[in-house]
């Protein structure tokens, strides 16, 4: 590929999910991606992935956006960080890519979205569970329209895995399972069956090392009619886990589809059966229980990477994360209040 064709990436935040970003971008180099730049506070992080994959590493993230001629850059740092490095990729007119959640409040959401639209630049959303291999297969079932029109769901992410492990930042998080990973799920549900007239939420705090809620239980009402629950947990206690797998049942008009444990589809279509695994495949670089996870990490960067260069926004664009947050600051709103609480809407300024 010519050299004017290629984009040039820069990475900040080289941390514990970011590994999955830099392996990613390395497999994307036969499609034209070059991993140039990667960045973080802590100088020994950035210059051990800069080694391994053969970028120029950097502790400041001003610095590399002047030192360097970034086409996109993947920030992969906490949410804490994510509207301050968003707001200097705009200013440099870098297009970005900003890890889930966008950000700790909905009111730095819309910042950061106003931002780019602001200085045009192209944003995007790093929410990678609809690109997992198996989400994917779901969704080609559903269009194929093998369970008709969907009209009841649940899925459910609930594990007791020890995500504080490799995650210590999250037992302090005043908002942290529906934030955290029921963001995921909520997003699934919007990808399964569209947008979400209001909701119902209910809270419980079940481990005692935690600051925030580890368990949510989310009832939804979509504009189509149907109705889905949406179930996060850190707290289950289950032999097998299901970590980190998203469980789920959809019912439709003309079947159904029920996703259980070690990535089983199993599909009733006009009283037909049939199953499928729906598991990704383990690449050089992944590894179980966090395969399904890593490799959407692949597809995601791959999506981002071709919508990029078409000038085209992304599935998972700032402006459709909106809607993805609207559901968990809905959620929050309606455990706290006990009523059913619509989402909010973000009007763009015209
Ligand atoms: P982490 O703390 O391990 O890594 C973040 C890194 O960013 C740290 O090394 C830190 O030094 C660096 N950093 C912070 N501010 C910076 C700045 N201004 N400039 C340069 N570097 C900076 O965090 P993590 O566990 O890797 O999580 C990062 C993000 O990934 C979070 O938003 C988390 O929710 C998300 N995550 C997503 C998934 C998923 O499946 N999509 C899974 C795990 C984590
Ligand atoms: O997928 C995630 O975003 C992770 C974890 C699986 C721990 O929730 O934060």
């Amino acid at each position: 590929m010519p050299e004017s064709k290629r984009t040039r990436i820069g990475l900040i935040g080289c941390g514990f999910y970011a590994q999955n970003h830099l392996h990613a971008w390395s497999d994307l180099k036969t499609e034209g991606a070059d991993l140039v730049a990667v960045c973080d506070l802590d100088g020994a992080k950035a210059e051990a992935a800069a080694k391994q994959f053969g970028a120029k590493a950097y502790s400041d993230a001003r610095a590399m956006f002047t030192a360097e001629q970034i086409d996109l850059v993947d920030i992969t740092t906490q949410m804490n960080s994510h509207k301050a490095l968003a707001a200097l990729a705009a200013e440099h007119k870098v297009g970005a890519i900003v890890q889930k959640p966008f950000a700790p409040t909905w009111a730095d959401c819309i910042d950061i979205v106003e931002t780019a639209k602001r200085h045009g630049t192209w944003l995007a959303v790093h929410e990678n569970f609809r690109f997992a291999t198996g989400m994917r297969r779901v969704r080609a079932v559903i269009d194929s329209g093998a369970i008709g029109q969907p009209n009841w769901a649940r899925l459910g992410f609930r594990t007791g895995y020890d995500v504080f492990k490799g995650q210590p930042y999250l037992a302090e998080e005043k908002r942290l399972v529906i934030l955290d990973v029921g963001i995921h799920v909520l997003d699934l549900a919007r990808y399964f069956l569209g947008e979400v007239k209001h909701l119902t939420c209910e809270t419980q705090k079940r481990l005692p090392h935690v600051k925030g809620e580890d368990t949510a239980t989310v009832m939804m009402r979509h504009n189509s009619g149907a109705v889905s629950i949406v179930e996060s947990t850190y707290a289950a206690r289950k032999i097998p886990d299901a970590f980190p797998e998203t469980l789920l049942e959809i019912e439709g008009t003309e079947g159904s589809i029920v996703v259980g444990r070690g990535d089983k589809m199993q599909v009733t279509t006009q009283g037909i059966f049939f199953e499928e695994n729906i598991g990704s495949p383990l690449l050089s670089w992944t590894s179980r229980p966090w395969h399904n996870s890593q490799e959407a990490v692949l597809h995601t960067n791959r999506h981002m990477l071709n919508r990029f260069r078409a000038g085209d926004a992304a599935d998972t664009s700032g402006e459709d994360n909106l809607k993805t947050y609207a559901l968990v600051e809905a959620a929050y709103e309606a455990a706290a209040s006990g009523q059913s609480v619509k989402p909010p809407q973000w009007i763009a300024k015209s």
